[in-house]
Parts: structure tokens; C-alpha cells; sequence
């Protein structure tokens, strides 16, 4: 013994074994959980279901933050956050389970609870047994701290040769034990969540049927030959995702019903996909937008998509719109995993192309994208028409119920505002003088694009040659030739709809329903 470290104060050195030995015994309990999930549901792996209640928790403005900083990452952002700081508590129980054994595992063993009370308590979980994760986590997470720390602190001595005997035993059982919980996890991996299988075995079995009613075929002008611009239909790989979703829910096909219930509905309906898919098939272009869209912004984007009425659906339910008399002003449609979306019934009935949608771009729903089932309604932004992995639909009011942004500070009723978009030049781009294409995409859904003008600094507003409209439900493209003169240049685009109403100007926050305001590029254009 040292006199520098005196009886019972623990050296620096076991200190940071300890410490050590709950980042461990963290990490072992996570991948046990992760393994556990594998089995009973995915969801249920306890930083998920945590994760899931952070996202629910999270008020609209830093959702809209966290999209605006981190874009489509803004689910790995978060869930390395909640790492980060369970990282920094397993330290703390580390060194607290040196003094006080019992009380530090009882502490991972008490995440583990929380970890089962998330998973238990969301809306999409409907088995006790999705607590189990967790709580085998924090059993093997307890347990181990709990035989680490005794090899620890057995001797008083820290410095006899049995102590650092024992200094050794610890790493190797810590190593052991972090290697088997990485190598049971890797294999879980590899070998595939037996619950998901089935899901994507009955996705690649899936035959689309033939639409009845086929997409009118896309001129062949709605493309403009301009390098810069992107694809008129936007490819499923690169189709921007919108969710609270930390983990894809993969519903199997073959199970999947939708269920058509609530006020004004004369007939409940329970219809499978099978059924789905005997019905007329219809196939639409629809661009599809997200309400967090900045102006300028990418969380837009065109599809075709395959799929029924929801108005003949409905119909068919006994359903008629409020115009007609109905008493039910909002459908509610309910996903797998809890998200609701409430959508106008007179919009959805009024002859415009709802759908629910199975097929994307020639192929069933990725899973991203809502597998097996979606709504898509042109003209209404995703977040009060778009519903993925939708199970339900009930019929109800406006003033009796509040879908799920609402009261996170949403508008409940949010129609497509009129937007335009500036694909190239890029911001910041130093183009040569001389010709310059100046293109992108204007959108304005069921409306349609009238016009588009651009602006070069402060001078008048020049019209923009249109591409070819496809249907008044998709996107436009849009190209001006600017002769350009050497010079810092801003330049900016503006749309005007089919109903003849011209974009604002003044800029507007993406909260409550959706942004405005005009888009622009500053350029510096170098001597030609
Ligand atoms: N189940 C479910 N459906 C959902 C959402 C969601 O979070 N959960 N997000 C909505 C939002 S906000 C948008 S913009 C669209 C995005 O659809 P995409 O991810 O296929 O582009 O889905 C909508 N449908
Ligand atoms: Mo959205």
C-alpha cells in the first residue's frame, strides 16, 4: 500500500477498471437486448423503444431543427445521442458499483426496466412479451457488473500479487463477455430476424397486378434535356423518407388487413391485400411533399403509384363525404406503429386520385416507403394524406379527434402550398459568362403549374419556359436561358398555380402547414 492511497480509497487504476466495467457490462446488456429483440419483435430492443419515446416527446420546432441540421440522419443523430449519454451513466455506475456492488447493478438492472416499460408502452406493441428484451439485457448487464466489481474489489490490498491476479481475471472476463455479446449479435444478424423473414419473403413474392386504369403516359417533354435537374420520377432508392420510425416497421404481407370502421360507415370493412388487389387497379403520377420542406428544400419528390380508389373503398362503406351529408369530416388512418394521420374525407371523395397505393415506380411499396400498404392523396402534404404501413382507417370529426402532429403544433388541415426551386445553377456555383441554363421543378399538387418566372438581382421577372405538364398532380420542370455577365448574381423563381395565384414572396417557417416564400441562389460568374 502507497501512502498517496490510503486504505479503502480504491487506486486510480481500479478506478478505471471500473469504469471500464460498466461501459461493459452497458454494452454487454444492449447487444443481449438487440439479440432478444431479434426474436420477439425488433421494435422492442430497448434503445429503440427509448428512441421511439424521445421522437413522440419531441416538440414540433426541434423536430423541425433537427431535420433542418441533420436532414434524413436525423434518426442516427438521435440514436447516438442516447449512446452518448448511456455511455456516460455506465461510467458512473461503473465507479458507483466499486462502493455500493449491489446498488450499482440494481442500476443497470433499473435501466433495463425503463428499457421494458418504453417498449411495453408504445402504441404499436401488443405483447407483454416485448419487455423481455430489455429485461434480459439488464439481467446479464447486472450480472456481470456485479461479478466484474467483486473481482475487484475482493482484496483490500490492491497491490498484493493476488489482487492484480484478479486485475486480470476482470479483463479477461470483461473481454470475454464484450466479445460474445459482439459475436451473438453479428450472428443474429447474419442469420436474419426470424419475425422479419416472412415480411420480406412476402415481399419479393408479391405480383403486381395490371392497372385497369393506367397512368396517361408521360409526354416526352416533361424532361428537359438540362444537365442539373433532376429526374422528372424520382427513383425509389433516391425518394427522400419522412417518419418517426427508428426501425422500419416490415409487416408481412400475407397477414396485413385494412380495416375501414367509424362514424357514417355503414358496413365495417376488413379487406386484405389479396382482396386489395381484385379491385380496379389504378396507376397515377403523384409528387408527393413533406410540410418540413424548406423552401428550396429536397423532401419532395415524383412516383408512380399503383394502388385503388380510397373514394370507391369508402363508397363502398356506406361512406358519403360531408357535402353529401356525412357526419365524419376526418379520416384517422392508423399505421403498425402507431403513427395517426388525419386526412379531410371531402378532399379524399371529391374525384381527385387517392390512393392506397401497393405498388412505387414499378415495384410493391419498399418497406421505407410504407410495404404493403400506403395512402397517397395529390395535393394534401404527407404528414395529413400519406400514411405508411396503414392498417385502419376510421371515420370521425375534425373537433373530436387530433391526429398525431397536431398537438405538436401542426396545422390539422394542410393543402400543398405552391413552391418552386432552383436545381442549377447550385448556390455558390461560379458558372463562365455567356449562356447559363438557369432550371428546376415547380409544384403546386391538383392545382398544377401555370407559370414560372425568374429574376436575375433586382431586375424583372422573366418567364420561364415550361416543360410538358404530365397531370396537374405532379411536379414541373422549368428552364430559363440567362445570357450571364461577370458578377456576383442572385437569382430567384417564382410560380404561379393553376387557379392563377402567384407564389408570395415573404418567407415563412415550415410550422404550422408548410413554408413560402420564393427561392434563390446567389452565383459569382467568373470572366467568360
Ligand atoms: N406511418 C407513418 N406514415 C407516414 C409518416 C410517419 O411518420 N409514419 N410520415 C408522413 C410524412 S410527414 C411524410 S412527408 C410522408 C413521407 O413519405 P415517404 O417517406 O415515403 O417519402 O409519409 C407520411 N406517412
Ligand atoms: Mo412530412
Amino acid at each position: 500500500m502507497t501512502l498517496s492511497e490510503p486504505p479503502g480509497q480504491p487506486t486510480r487504476t481500479v478506478r478505471l477498471l471500473a469504469a471500464v466495467g460498466g461501459l461493459i457490462a452497458g454494452y454487454v446488456s444492449l447487444a443481449v437486448a438487440d439479440v432478444a429483440a431479434f426474436w420477439v419483435r425488433p421494435e422492442a430492443s430497448p434503445v429503440t423503444a427509448v428512441g421511439d419515446v424521445v421522437v413522440d416527446q419531441t416538440p414540433a420546432a426541434v423536430k423541425e431543427w433537427a431535420i433542418r441540421e441533420f436532414g434524413e440522419s436525423d434518426k442516427a443523430v438521435l440514436l447516438l445521442g442516447i449512446l452518448v449519454i448511456l455511455g456516460v451513466l455506465a461510467v458512473g455506475i461503473g465507479l458507483l458499483a466499486l462502493r455500493r456492488r449491489l446498488l450499482g447493478s440494481a442500476a443497470v438492472a433499473a435501466f433495463g426496466v425503463i428499457g421494458a416499460v418504453a417498449a411495453v408502452t408504445r402504441p404499436d406493441s401488443d405483447s407483454a412479451l416485448d419487455a423481455v428484451p430489455s429485461l434480459a439485457g439488464g439481467a446479464a448487464g447486472a450480472a456481470l457488473l456485479y461479478g466484474l466489481t467483486g473481482l475487484l474489489t475482493r482484496r483490500a490490498d490492491t497491490s498484493s500479487g493476488a489482487a492484480r491476479a484478479d486485475r486480470r481475471s476482470f479483463l479477461v472476463v470483461a473481454a470475454s463477455a464484450g466479445l460474445a455479446a459482439t459475436g451473438a449479435a453479428a450472428l443474429a444478424r447474419a442469420a436474419g430476424s426470424p419475425v422479419e423473414e416472412n415480411a420480406a419473403a412476402s415481399r419479393a413474392a408479391l405480383r403486381l397486378p395490371r392497372p385497369a386504369s393506367p397512368a396517361p403516359a408521360v409526354p416526352a417533354g416533361a424532361q428537359l434535356p438540362v444537365p442539373g435537374i433532376g429526374p422528372f420520377v424520382t427513383p425509389n432508392r433516391d425518394f427522400y423518407r419522412v417518419d418517426t420510425a427508428l426501425v422500419v416497421p416490415r409487416v408481412n404481407a400475407d397477414r396485413w388487413r385494412l380495416r375501414v370502421h367509424g362514424s357514417g360507415v355503414r358496413e365495417e370493412l376488413t379487406v386484405t391485400l389479396r382482396e386489395l388487389m381484385t379491385r380496379r387497379i389504378v396507376e397515377r403520377d403523384i409528387t408527393l411533399a413533406c410540410v418540413s420542406n424548406e423552401v428550396g428544400g429536397s423532401l419532395v419528390g415524383n412516383a408512380r403509384w399503383l394502388g385503388v380508389s380510397l373514394a370507391d373503398l369508402l363508397r363502398e362503406a356506406g361512406v358519403r363525404p360531408p357535402s353529401e351529408g356525412g357526419p365524419a369530416d376526418q379520416l384517422v388512418a392508423r399505421s403498425v406503429d402507431g403513427m395517426t394521420i388525419g386526412t379531410p374525407v371531402e378532399q379524399v371523395m371529391d374525384g381527385r386520385d387517392a390512393l392506397l397505393a401497393f405498388g412505387m415506380n414499378g415495384e410493391p411499396l419498399p418497406f421505407a416507403h410504407g410495404f404493403p400498404v400506403r395512402m397517397v392523396v395529390p395535393g394534401l402534404y404527407g404528414y395529413v394524406s400519406a400514411c405508411k404501413w396503414i392498417e385502419s382507417i376510421e371515420l370521425t370529426t375534425f373537433a373530436a379527434y387530433d391526429a398525431y402532429w397536431v398537438p405538436r403544433g401542426w396545422a390539422a388541415q394542410a393543402p400543398v402550398k405552391t413552391q418552386s426551386r432552383i436545381d442549377t445553377p447550385r448556390a455558390l456555383a461560379r458558372p463562365a459568362a455567356g449562356p447559363v441554363m438557369i432550371a428546376g421543378v415547380a409544384w403546386a399538387q391538383h392545382r398544377g403549374i401555370r407559370r414560372v418566372e425568374v429574376r436575375v438581382d433586382d431586375g424583372p421577372w422573366q418567364p420561364a419556359r415550361l416543360a410538358a405538364e404530365d397531370t396537374v398532380d405532379t411536379w414541373r420542370q422549368w428552364v430559363y436561358p440567362w445570357t450571364a455577365t461577370p458578377g456576383r448574381h442572385t437569382l430567384t423563381v417564382r410560380a404561379t398555380d393553376g387557379t392563377g395565384v402567384t407564389q408570395p414572396e415573404q418567407r415563412t417557417d415550415v410550422v404550422p402547414d408548410g413554408a413560402q416564400g420564393h427561392h434563390s441562389v446567389v452565383v459569382t460568374v467568373g470572366e467568360g
